[in-house]
């Protein structure tokens, strides 16, 4: 997609091994490649949906990182600001896909290059064409990977302020990189600084603790400072409350068989936004993202099931079955 960036998003992008039979992660034999990484999930995402995003991180100089960037471009995303890091290799995650037990995450990503990603980086993103962008997405993934990491979402959101975009933040709690107690204030923090903030109801208690009920808990989420919250009920379908009074809710799009949850997060994520950046009200955002995550987690991969714009309207045009 051509022009300049719509909306931005950074964090790293990893290669995701997955293993696509059922079962633990010690009885796995084969696995097959996908890339992954949270928010270059949402940059994906939303291109399909046909908007301009653009991926700030980095890679290794190895043919893990060659895969990322083939992957990220092939999928119209402006990676301009993904630099190939000589110093450190590209980060690698294992995982098991849908079925029982849970999802079991193997990351190989400590000192990897895109945990090595800076504030320089982001700074010069902003100089070199970022700064009419509307819209600024980030995770809590980023913030828990280095000190300096922590410092580029900081000052992502800096800018983007100062430019006058839209921030929003998906919790994105991952046990595997840091614990309750040291996330919570970071995340605290960060929370208070933007416009949105989504997640699923565990993430946005380890925000706002108190009675689990997940309107409840939303509306303490506002209180750190943020004007919508965005609660993920999984089956459940999701919910939003905004700083004015408003409260939306939608059901879950029923899929047939969850292949592979992992990445639903995301697809929501890039459904809301790309609903919000068109204008449309929060009700509509939530019947988009809900849609976009049904559609995810219907495949293998964090990012095969993203949704194109004609597969979302078919989607929530609910068009049948077969397509002929
Ligand atoms: O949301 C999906 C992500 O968890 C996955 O793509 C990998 O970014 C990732 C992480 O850090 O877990």
């Amino acid at each position: 997609v051509a022009g300049e960036p719509e909306v931005v998003t950074l964090g790293e992008c990893l290669v995701a091994l997955v293993a696509p039979e059922p079962g633990p992660l010690a009885e796995a034999r084969e696995f097959r490649h996908f890339v992954a990484g949270a928010e270059a999930n949402v940059a994906v995402g939303l291109a399909r949906l046909g908007h301009r995003a653009a991926f700030i991180g980095r890679v290794g100089d190895d043919g893990f990182g060659q895969a990322i960037v083939r992957q990220l471009r092939g999928e119209g995303v402006d990676i301009r600001w993904l630099v190939t890091d000589q110093a450190a290799p590209t980060g690698l995650l294992v995982r098991t896909s849908g079925g029982l037990p849970p999802i079991d995450v193997l990351y190989q990503r400590r000192g990897s290059a895109g945990s090595r990603l800076a504030p320089e980086e982001v700074e010069r993103a902003w100089q070199s064409g970022l700064a009419t962008a509307r819209w600024l997405h980030l995770t809590g993934i980023t913030p828990a990977l280095s000190e300096t990491a922590r410092r580029a979402v900081s000052r992502s959101i800096g800018l983007a302020r100062e430019a006058g975009m839209t921030v929003s933040l998906d919790v994105n709690m991952r046990r595997r990189l840091w614990r309750d107690e040291q996330a919570a204030p970071v995340l605290r923090e960060l929370a208070g600084q933007v416009d949105i903030v989504l997640g699923g109801v565990d993430e946005l208690l380890l925000l706002a603790p108190g009675r689990s009920e997940p309107a409840d808990v939303a509306r303490r989420v506002l209180g750190l400072g943020p004007s919508t919250a965005v609660a993920r009920l999984g089956a459940s379908g999701a919910l939003a409350v905004t700083a004015s009074g408003e409260q939306v809710s939608r059901p879950a799009l029923s899929v047939a068989r969850v292949v592979d949850p992992v990445g639903a997060g995301d697809g929501f994520c890039a459904g809301w936004i790309s609903a919000r950046l068109r204008g449309a009200e929060h009700s509509t955002a939530l019947e988009t993202a809900v849609a976009c995550a049904a559609s995810v987690v219907a495949a293998l991969g964090d990012m095969t099931g993203l949704p194109t714009r004609a597969e979302l309207h078919q989607l929530v045009g609910g068009g049948g079955d077969v397509e002929r």
